[in-house]
């Protein structure tokens, strides 16, 4: 997969000595520069104390629950047990940040609590991305073996989810007994497994593990239409699709991600080649260039016809696959119009129809996707103006979403009505990545490929 190097690096010695006398001079005359504008050290300080804070909120009033109701000031959990959802999730960024005390204290929490031998029926995908991902994330960063023992003994019990007659998962499964049910699936569910199910095959030497996830997600590629194109619900008995409706949002999203990023993990070139056949398909038929800008769609899986103008808070991953992917061109065009959505609102909404700058579905549940778009703009251009954004991300999150005890998610961006809960990839993945934007220097970007939960996963050596 040809990935741009963290810079553009093509310029020859004299013509880079030549820029840098050019942007030399240019740096003298204005002051202060854009990028001097953003207070990158001072950003990273108060995105860590909003983390801090917010976790204590959840170690105040949800400790040992799955998330924190931060009006309410009350715990939720997603099952009739525990699975310890934002203490797992929120780990490895401590980690990140150097609290280390609170991290300590996380880890042996987990270790001494953590039981996945439960009767009750899980989610395969969020609990792979979430809890799986989380455990073997901050396995690699503390080298604690009692993780790893977390993690195959789950990832042992979430194999019965390939017993179909294809292959592809179903959707549920009771962590005791194996029970699968939910055969009406859909291709983020099928088919974002790999990067941590191919981890763990890395990490316990057992190649089941990511056999099952590469089979199930090549199954899923097979079913692509001759478009190219994937729908959204699919039944994994027996491989029909149930729904022709293409998108790059919730439902299909993270299977492109995981496409993308499996070659680069595990030196998969299979994944290479699904990648580069899906994404020609996304960009002919789902791309949407207007007048305003580059925006991705929705189409019919058959004909490839336009059957939609929505993008929306979930689609704005899409950034920075291309990004990662070498796609700069589109990565930045896209993320200008995803802004512009922002924008909008001052928050942007879950829906928004794109045609008629129009919100669809108002609500806004403390997504990253945007600020990760962010951070792997900066990170491969350097331009100061992904800080901007950055920042300007955070001020609103500040704005409407902070309360006294942490953030909690937003009914209507238009109203600025609050709800009622701090959903546990606040703390893995929206929080950390604004805190890696303005502090990239805390990981090592180019040893890691993150999982769609932002848990960071070491490049297969
Ligand atoms: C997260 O759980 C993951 O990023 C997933 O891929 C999509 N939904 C949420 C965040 O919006």
């Amino acid at each position: 997969m040809a990935r741009p190097s963290r810079r553009p690096r093509s310029l020859t010695a004299g013509r880079a000595f030549l820029l840098a006398l050019a942007i030399a001079a240019s740096a003298a005359a204005q002051t202060p520069t854009p990028a001097q504008s953003v207070d990158r050290a001072g950003l990273a300080a108060r995105v860590r104390e909003e983390f801090l804070r917010s976790w204590r909120g959840y170690r105040e009033y949800a400790w040992g629950h799955d998330e924190l109701k931060p009006v309410s000031r009350a715990p939720k959990d997603w099952n009739t047990s525990t699975l310890l959802m934002t203490a797992v999730d929120a780990l490895d960024t401590m980690l990140l940040m150097g609290l280390s005390r609170e991290a300590e204290e996380t880890k042996a929490y987990i270790l001494a609590n953590l039981k996945f031998d439960r009767d009750m029926s899980v989610q395969n995908f969020e609990i792979t991305i979430r809890i799986l991902g989380g455990l073997l994330s901050s396995y690699e960063m503390t080298g604690d073996a009692g993780l790893l023992r977390l993690a195959e003994d789950l990832g042992n019990r979430l194999l019965p989810v390939f017993d179909s007659p294809t292959g592809m998962p179903y959707r549920y499964v009771n962590l005791r007994t194996g029970k699968t049910s939910g055969a009406l699936s859909n291709p983020a569910e099928i088919g974002t497994l790999i990067l941590e199910f191919g981890t763990l095959s890395r990490l316990t030497k057992r190649d089941v593990f990511r056999d099952e996830a590469l089979n199930a997600l090549t199954a899923l590629y097979h079913r692509r239409n001759e478009t190219g194109l994937v729908g959204d619900q699919i039944d994994v008995e027996t491989g029909q699709w149930k729904s022709l409706s293409s998108h790059i949002g919730g439902g299909i999203d993270s299977y492109y991600e995981y496409l993308a990023k499996c070659d680069h993990l595990f030196h998969e070139s299979r994944c290479g080649v699904m990648w580069r056949e899906s994404v020609a398909a996304v960009n002919r038929y789902l791309a949407d260039e207007r007048p305003d800008g580059l925006w991705y769609g929705e189409a019919d899986m058959k004909t490839g016809r336009r059957t939609a103008t929505t993008y929306g808070a979930l689609q704005a991953f899409f950034p920075a696959v291309l990004a990662f992917t070498g796609d700069l061109e589109r990565a930045r065009r896209l993320q200008d119009s995803g802004r512009r959505m922002w924008s909008s609102n001052g928050v942007e909404p879950d829906t928004f129809d794109y045609a008629a700058m129009r919100v669809v579905d108002p609500g806004y549940p403390l997504r990253p996707e945007i600020i990760e778009s962010a951070y792997y703009l900066y990170h491969y251009t350097g331009e100061s103006q992904y800080l901007e954004m950055g920042r300007d991300f955070f001020e609103d999150l500040q704005r409407y979403c902070r309360t006294d005890v942490g953030y909690t998610v937003l009914e209507s961006v238009v109203t600025k009505k609050k709800g009622d809960l701090m959903p546990s990839f606040f703390l893995a993945e929206t929080l950390k990545y604004l805190y890696l934007l303005f502090a990239p220097e805390a990981l090592d970007f180019d040893r890691v490929v993150f999982n769609t939960e932002g848990h960071p996963l070491k490049l297969e050596p």
